[in-house]
């Protein structure tokens, strides 16, 4: 949360600054491709920030990680940053998104992470290195998560839309967010548009 606020609605939560910036889940079958479709996914970070971002917490001594749909643990030769106002993409098989990406400078590019994501949606957190409980197990800290949906799988409630864009799935497209400050767990938050991956 932004600050406390005792005794009234909880504030408006912290946003960044480095976010998850856009979500490949379901890319099309490219023409020529040696790979299946789900090879090309990827995940893009973003610092909206004015200074660089380590992904890497230098009192505990671990980097941060990619959860819950997929597994991914930013280690690289020295602690991986993110320059205020750049950006960072984590691909599914760094070689097949080489060959679909190009012009994607290859420093830029981290990889390949555990799991896939769903075509259905899941939800992907971006989370930092908190303290060791009393079982010896390290806890992590949300940076920031989304739970995107296909735009086809509104919840139980009757009347309930799904208003993810349903141009993402598998169309071409990817989920783009809008406002990188603004809270990113939120469907009116993104958009489906022409994969930029790394801008
Ligand atoms: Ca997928
Ligand atoms: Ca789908
Ligand atoms: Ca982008």
């Amino acid at each position: 949360m932004d600050h406390n606020t005792p005794g009234v609605p909880n504030a408006y939560p912290q946003v960044g600054p480095v976010v998850i910036s856009e979500i490949m889940y379901n890319p099309d079958w490219p023409y020529g491709g040696s790979y299946v479709n789900d090879q090309y996914e990827y995940v893009e970070l973003h610092n909206a920030g004015g200074s660089e971002v380590a992904l890497y917490d230098f009192d505990e001594n671990e980097p941060w990680k990619l959860v819950d749909g997929i597994d991914f643990t930013f280690v690289g030769v020295s602690p991986v940053t993110i320059p205020a106002g750049g950006y960072l993409v984590v691909a599914k098989n760094p070689e097949a998104f080489a060959w679909r990406y190009p012009n994607v400078p290859g420093e830029l590019v981290l990889g390949p992470y555990d799991g896939k994501l769903s075509d259905g949606g899941e939800k992907v957190e971006l989370a930092r290195p908190g303290d060791v409980d009393e079982f010896g197990e390290r806890q992590y800290i949300r940076v920031d998560r989304v739970a995107y949906s296909d735009g086809s799988h509104p919840g139980d409630t009757p009347g309930e839309l799904d208003l993810w864009p349903v141009a993402a799935d598998g169309a071409g497209s990817s989920l783009a967010r809008i406002n990188m400050t603004l809270y990113g767990n939120d469907p009116n938050n993104w958009t489906a548009e022409t994969p930029s991956p790394a801008q």
